[in-house]
């Protein structure tokens, strides 16, 4: 898969040189490419923001320089690219959107720093490919960088050969709905703590069942929206 972000912050992304997906960059699995969103601003000062039409608090990115940054990756693209621009006001990413993405061949991910970006580039990149506009959660972050990180993570993990042992993808948390069960290692005892007896009974219908109501029980206590559908 290749992944282009576009940013005002490049070392946002050093980070992804390391553990598992700087090791499925290495192997060519991951094609990441940062690009600084101020090479696209030639005035004076390199601006890539101006204030709000209409009036208001903060700055607004400015279209031009996304423009530019938006078709030099499409004018390299072999197909066209899933723009995604991570925002508080998006659609919620989920795993189910992390699986959807992480069969594409391209993405992009811009990221907006202020108030956000002039509305107009979305429907521009809309011309150059399919556009979604995605949120973490129900919080504000200063602005895409450490959001397009997360995705970039959850989808990267997703694609065959990233995750080493492709089993440990299958039991997670969210990929059947339910919330992890709860895990233990050696030892039986610690300051006072036991596992629980099922685990080391090597009855694995009984430890299947008891993983199983564990998953519920989380789930109910801690997310019972996801027990809604
Ligand atoms: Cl995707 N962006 C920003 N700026 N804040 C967020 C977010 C995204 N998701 C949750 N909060």
């Amino acid at each position: 898969m290749r992944i282009d972000v576009v940013t005002i912050f490049p070392p946002f992304f050093d980070v992804l040189e390391v553990s598992l997906l700087g090791k499925a960059r290495g192997s060519g699995l991951l094609d990441v490419r940062v690009h600084d969103l101020r090479s696209h601003a030639h005035d004076r000062h390199r601006t890539v923001d101006d204030t709000p039409y209409g009036g208001g608090a903060g700055m607004v990115m400015k279209p031009e320089p996304w423009g530019a940054a938006l078709d030099e990756i499409a004018a390299d693209a072999t197909a066209a690219p899933v723009f995604v621009f991570p925002s508080p006001a998006g659609e919620v990413f989920t795993q189910a959107t992390a699986r959807a993405l992480s069969t594409e061949q391209h993405l992009v991910f811009g990221c907006g720093r202020y108030e956000g970006i002039d509305e107009r580039v979305f429907d521009y990149a809309s011309t150059l490919g399919q556009v979604r506009l995605l949120s973490l959660g129900d919080y504000v972050l200063n602005g895409g960088e450490v959001a397009s990180m997360a995705m970039i993570e959850a989808i990267g993990r997703l694609i065959p050969g990233v995750v080493g042992n492709p089993e440990s993808l299958v039991e997670e948390s969210h990929e059947a709905g339910l919330l992890e069960y709860p895990s233990y290692t050696k030892p039986a005892s610690w300051r006072g703590r036991d596992v629980p007896d099922v685990l080391l009974s090597g009855h694995h219908g009984r430890v299947a069942q008891w993983r199983h109501d564990q998953q519920v029980e989380r789930t109910r206590t801690r997310r019972p929206d996801l027990l809604d559908g």
